[in-house]
């Protein structure tokens, strides 16, 4: 079970053959180095073409308010997917033409308070609150791996902890913590609560946990392409949800990490680690927090290469509706299934993985929790009236 890994890799490795893993069908993504890397010269040309900006909900005679409670209207249209921008990994390109019909969308990441009536309602219990087993854990650990020692076999989930010194940024497991006992109502593990936190977003939950709420709620977790179309909040061939700006600190534009990532966090904005919704400004569509405060799942499987594989499947022409592949790929942990995890989180830093771009986008297990990992749903206009009031 990869939730385990960081902390089962931590454990094992030293006594682990090295990986079987498959090799890749496209180069590894890896971060481009920010002083070597530069646009294409037209890039921001290729950027501008052919999109269609999204018109507001209340220009298109469909207002929010006939949308069900909390949703925004996203009027389809076509877009330009992806980025080319220097510090874009190689899984975020090439910038290509999308098309998307209209959908709605949550204004913000699903809440605490929304995730405890799903719960209430189902008894639902969640991936980090059951015991993995044996069996699990070694389906996604390379052959000849010893199996953990019994006491690994508890329920947990893990959780941002920083050092307390600078470290190298190659190893996340350097402030990923495994924590027993961590989950949705205890995101700093046993005697941490949610106590007060009804308006933050839920973490702590697989993509299994996520999937789940969007059934019972009568929606559905957005595709790669109909996040990435909202996120950009209506914007044409811009560097971030709310444009071209930099990121200011006296004026933060979204919940990000400021100050040396991981160890030493200054708090600036207000939040050192998950904000309640809506605590930044909203991007031109009138959602919350695409860019920033938590991670969010989607429907997609994950693959680097998906963009390239789609257009070659499509002869370069506009993609339409476009659907993950049918099985994932992630170089990172090539045994675990991943889904696309979009709009990175608190943790965000441009030294790191500027990952709160609306182009970026990073592969996570789907039975993996984590304290900056949340999701929200979305609903097509036929299935709207289905919604659980
Ligand atoms: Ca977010």
């Amino acid at each position: 079970m990869s939730c385990l890994l960081p902390a089962l890799l931590i454990v094992l490795q030293s006594a682990a053959p090295a990986p079987a893993a498959p090799a890749p069908a496209a180069p590894a993504p890896a971060a481009t180095p920010e002083c070597c890397a530069a646009p294409s010269r037209f890039a921001h040309l290729v950027q501008a073409a052919a999109a269609t900006q999204p018109v507001a909900p209340e220009a298109t005679g469909l207002a929010a308010a006939l949308g069900p409670a909390g949703m925004r209207w996203i009027e389809g249209g076509t877009y330009q997917r992806g980025s080319e921008f220097p510090d874009a990994r190689l899984e975020e390109r090439p910038v290509h033409a999308v098309r998307v019909d209209g959908f709605f969308m949550d204004v913000t990441e699903v809440t605490n308070a929304q995730f405890r009536a799903f719960v209430e309602a189902t008894g639902y219990v969640t991936t980090a609150e059951r015991v993995p087993t044996l069996e699990e854990i070694m389906k996604q650990v390379p052959p000849g791996t010893p199996p953990p020692p019994a006491e690994a076999l508890v329920a947990g989930s893990l959780v941002f902890t920083p050092p307390p010194q600078p470290v190298p940024l190659h190893n996340p497991a350097a402030w990923w913590r495994w924590v027993p006992g961590a989950d949705w109502r205890h995101p700093q593990g046993p005697g941490s609560s949610i106590d007060g936190m009804d308006d933050y977003p839920v973490v702590h939950v697989s993509w299994y946990d996520a999937a789940a709420y969007a059934e019972w709620s009568g929606k559905r977790l957005p595709t790669e392409a109909e996040w990435e179309y909202a996120a950009r909040g209506g914007l044409v061939g811009k560097h971030y949800g709310w444009g071209d700006a930099p990121y200011s600190e006296e004026s933060p534009q979204a919940n990000i990490w400021q100050g040396r990532f991981p160890n030493a966090n200054s708090g600036k904005d207000g939040y050192v680690g998950l904000a309640p919704v809506k605590s930044f400004p909203p991007n031109g569509l009138g959602l919350y927090d695409l860019s920033g405060n938590a991670w969010e799942w989607t429907a997609d499987w994950y693959r680097p290469d998906t963009y390239v594989r789609q257009l070659r499947a499509s002869e370069g022409g506009v993609l339409v509706n476009p659907r993950g592949p049918e099985r994932s790929y992630n170089p990172r942990e090539p045994l675990a299934p991943s889904r696309a995890t979009r709009g990175g989180s608190f943790l965000c830093h441009d030294s790191y993985c500027s990952a709160y771009r609306p182009s970026a986008r990073q592969g996570t297990a789907v039975d993996t929790s984590l304290s900056h990992t949340s999701f929200r749903c979305v609903v097509s206009k036929e299935q709207a009236t289905k919604v659980r009031k």
